[in-house]
């Protein structure tokens, strides 16, 4: 490779001897030339236009504007010269910088950024307003595409700077040099806020040139406003090689989700709809439940089959060039268990109801997700008709009702519904209990055998003693 190199060196070293004082001539009649073509074309037509430009005081102090411009015509354009001119508060022009674009050759529809300085602290106070302008390009002939990015890697430091770590290769037929990666760097509103660019080969292996095939790798960085960098384009030229086509635009920012259901709330069903909008295109959709692996989604779900109990869900989703956006954690509650109805009692107990006697009947109802709604007692008396009592919160999980006094005999059948706030509703006899006591008389059976006993007794005892005495 190195021989090859060098004779290639060789042989253009004579030639650019044999004819130097030829080429010198020619090139100073071309440039006569094409200067005035340029100064004429660039009054006359708009084949460069500027797309969009933008301002800022770099960390240095120093006034820099920067744009980016197009060839909209139909011909390839080089050297294209762009002039700001800086103004104070009265107008007067206090400075002036002229810059090539960023790329030299722009062939039609491609895009270049510029960046002018004024490098002077004390007067980028003073500066009020400033004009960009295109002064001059040249036509010239096309050239063919030569370079590829093969990869290209965004990170952010612990300064928040962006870097851009990538390889280009040499895919055309001969060895080339000077290779000049441009990334352009933009905001939301698509205007450029940040240019970078490097000359490569920078260091060996590639000394020189980088044969067909080889490549080499490439480091770009943003570091004036990286906060306000949402996406970047590369762009690349050498000296016998036309700029590739820009990259397709790297975005890097991550997708926003937002998550419209489930909502932060209780769900009375165990199949939860999974609905959220992401801000962009997307190369892929998943879902973290309970902060298990995400499962790989198309779009809007439904997670099926959940557990009562408390859950989280992040929904996750790439942007085509792979940004991972997340969204909020959403907490929801499922809850398709009625309450727990326990330790139902009455006053009096169900042997001893006289009467006179209301009843009270007590029950500890609990609902560990949703919580109780309410407790109903409701009994019959045996008619065919239900009376419904709302019961009352006693103290902690007690709930209490009466029922009312019934006459000697009446056969009194109660149940209790709980419900909770999703509505998940139970009954005691849903539980396998009955609930019931007949009203007793006034005085019990055994005490009226007794009295009647002792009665009986006394009348016995009376008889016999008046029985004639013999
Ligand atoms: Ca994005
Ligand atoms: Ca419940």
């Amino acid at each position: 490779m190195n021989i090859k190199k060098k004779k290639w060196q060789e042989k253009q070293s004579k030639t650019n001897k044999k004819d130097l004082w030829n080429i010198l001539l020619f090139t100073f009649l071309l440039t006569t030339i094409i200067t005035f073509f340029s100064i004429a074309e660039a009054e006359t037509s708009s084949d460069v236009i500027i797309l969009n430009y933008d301002s800022f005081i770099d960390w240095d102090g120093y006034y820099n504007v920067l744009g980016e411009v197009q060839n909209i015509g139909q011909n390839p354009i080089e050297s294209i010269e762009i002039t700001t001119t800086f103004y104070d508060e009265n107008g007067s022009v206090v400075g002036t910088d002229t810059k090539r674009t960023c790329l030299d050759v722009l062939l039609p529809e491609r895009k270049t950024p510029f960046l002018t300085i004024l490098k002077d602290k004390d007067i980028s106070e003073k500066i009020t307003t400033y004009g960009v302008q295109i002064i001059s390009y040249q036509y010239c002939d096309w050239k063919p595409i030569g370079l590829k990015i093969i990869s290209n890697y965004t990170s952010t430091d612990e300064h928040g700077w962006l870097h851009i770590v990538g390889e280009v290769q040499n895919i055309g037929y001969s060895a080339t040099s000077s290779i000049r990666m441009v990334a352009t760097f933009y905001n939301e509103n698509n205007t450029v806020v940040e240019v970078d660019w490097i000359d490569l080969p920078e260091e060996t292996p590639f000394t020189d040139w980088l044969e067909p095939a080889e490549k080499t790798t490439f480091e770009l960085l943003a570091f004036q406003r990286p906060w306000l960098i949402t996406k970047y384009v590369l762009a690349a030229e050498s000296w016998n090689y036309a700029i590739i086509p820009e990259s397709p635009d790297m975005d890097i920012t991550s997708p926003t989700i937002a998550v419209l259901s489930p909502k932060n709330k209780t769900y009375a069903v165990s199949d939860v709809p999974l609905s959220f909008t992401v801000s962009e295109s997307t190369s892929w959709m998943g879902y973290s439940f309970d902060g298990q692996a995400n499962n790989t989604i198309a779009g809007n779900t439904t997670i099926l089959d959940l557990p009562d109990g408390m859950h989280t869900v992040i929904v996750y989703a790439n942007d085509t060039a792979g940004n991972m956006g997340a969204s909020n954690t959403v907490y929801f509650t499922v809850d398709t268990t009625p309450p727990n109805i326990t330790d139902i009692s009455q006053t009096p107990l169900e042997n001893n109801v006289l009467p006179e006697d209301e009843v009270k009947v007590n029950a500890t109802v609990t609902d560990e997700l949703s919580g109780v709604k309410q407790v109903t007692l409701n009994y019959t008396s045996g008619d065919g008709t239900w009376v419904t009592v709302n019961m009352t919160k006693l103290e902690g999980n007690v709930w209490n009702a009466t029922i009312s006094a019934f006459p000697y005999g009446t056969d009194v059948t109660y149940k209790i519904i709980a419900e909770d706030n999703m509505d998940n509703t139970i009954t005691t006899e849903e539980l396998g209990y009955q609930y019931q006591y007949t009203v007793v008389p006034e005085f019990p059976t055994w005490t009226s055998m007794l009295l009647i006993l002792i009665m009986l007794t006394v009348a016995i005892v009376i008889y016999k003693r008046r029985l004639p005495k013999h």
